[in-house]
């Protein structure tokens, strides 16, 4: 049974940067109602409405995923790592994106599916990719008696596609006998720990533990049989998923990740109410802070036009009042508006001007890479404010 325990609100869809804010692109911005669910059946947390794929997934995706040095350096890492582990001959990435990890392998070993056309267009020059969704019929296209993937790869994806037992049916048909699946989300035990809530918006249809991935691979035949916690994206968790029959014995590090997430309570609903309450302080506290700051004619910006900071944004209802304009250095996003509160996007370079005082960490999760990047800014008494793991200022 799926029991409501968080509600956003009335929320755009967060890949929704707007070019301009003319009365008819505002009239077709299209809007759902944001509340999360946790089912105690397979203790899954997920979003208790998606929206359709095809109004997410178009070719106007903005997300570049090989944005930032922490992301870059991170995919390079993992992918030695499997490449030396399991020595693929074939490697599927499910949601490639602009091909940040599979740049690190010889092209043809690689194959990429990714929905997004403008996307899949970025890497089809040199990987083989399919500009399509994952599911049993793009499995059946690609893959055969014969021919099968030794390693798939998908970070950030999974948690994205509303139909799990299709998604894990097509992973057991591709696999190889012994083949591997890694798959890397962030982490349940750290968005309830962090108060971490802007990790819900229409994409992240779940956010995954251990004990709830473990649950839904067994409907498709399939086990978890390793896990990694992982530092990217505020805490995410890499699982390690094979074939129930493959040679791979379970590890003690599931075991204990298992443990660790009982002992957090995660199967618990207790939990996410307390977690919900938890949040609702912390949008007063934000609002608090931005209200007392703008009281004392300080200049505010956010950086890092987040999808995580589009829930923020639209649940605590902070918009041009509060911000001047956001920063990013992803150039399809210059230019635009955010999503719901529309405001205007422009590039770091323009807008890490000296009349700035205060920046909303909206990428709170690459922390250490913009303070050690922004530090003429804070030499100068420029200062961060973040939501996570409570609104505060960050002073050093
Ligand atoms: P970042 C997206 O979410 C969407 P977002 C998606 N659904 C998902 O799951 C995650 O990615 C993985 C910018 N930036 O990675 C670049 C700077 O401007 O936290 C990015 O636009 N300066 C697929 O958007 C954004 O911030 C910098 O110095 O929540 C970061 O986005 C750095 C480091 C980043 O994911």
């Amino acid at each position: 049974m799926k029991k409501k325990f968080l509600k956003l609100g009335i929320q755009p869809l967060a890949n929704s940067f707007l070019s301009s804010i003319s009365k008819k692109t505002l009239a077709k911005e299209f809007f759902y109602n944001l509340e999360v669910s946790f089912n105690t059946n397979n203790y899954l947390v997920s979003i208790s409405n998606p929206v359709n794929p095809k109004l997410q997934y178009t070719d106007k995706y903005a997300h570049r995923a090989s944005e930032s040095i922490t992301m870059r350096s991170a995919f390079k890492k993992i992918a030695n790592k499997l490449n030396k582990k399991y020595s693929p001959k074939i490697v599927m990435e499910i949601g490639s994106n602009d091909g940040v990890f599979i740049r690190n392998f010889s092209k043809k070993k690689v194959l990429a599916v990714e929905p997004c056309k403008n996307l899949a267009n970025l890497t089809k020059m040199k990987y083989k990719t399919f500009p399509d969704f994952w599911n049993k019929r793009l499995a059946k296209k690609i893959f055969s008696k014969s021919k099968k993937a030794d390693l798939i790869f998908s970070a950030n994806t999974i948690s994205h596609i509303p139909n799990l037992k299709e998604t894990f049916d097509a992973i057991n048909l591709s696999l190889s006998d012994d083949g591997v699946m890694v798959i890397e989300d962030p982490s349940l035990y750290s968005v309830i720990k962090n108060n971490s809530y802007d990790q819900f918006y229409d994409e992240h249809v779940y956010v995954f533990s251990a004990i709830s991935i473990s649950n839904v691979v067994k409907k498709s035949n399939l086990r978890l049989f390793d896990t990694e916690e992982i530092s990217t994206h505020g805490g995410s968790m890499r699982y390690y998923i094979c074939k129930d029959s493959a040679k791979y014995t379970n590890t003690q590090r599931v075991n204990l990740i298992l443990k660790k997430e009982k002992t957090a309570r995660l199967q618990k609903f207790s939990t996410y109410l307390k977690f919900s309450k938890r949040v609702q302080k912390s949008k007063k506290n934000l609002i608090k802070i931005f209200k007392s700051l703008k009281k004392n004619k300080k200049n505010i910006i956010s950086y890092g036009a987040t999808y995580k900071s589009s829930t923020v944004f639209n649940y605590c209802k902070i918009g041009k009042k509060f911000i001047n304009y956001v920063t990013d250095t992803t150039l399809n996003k210059q230019g635009k508006f955010t999503p719901g509160q529309h405001i205007p996007i422009i590039s770091p370079e323009v807008g890490m001007s000296d009349s700035v005082d205060y920046a909303f960490l909206g990428a709170w999760n690459f922390k250490k890479e913009i303070l050690k990047k922004e530090k003429k800014f804070i030499k100068r008494g420029g200062k961060f404010i973040t939501h996570v793991p409570l609104p505060k200022i960050i002073s050093k």
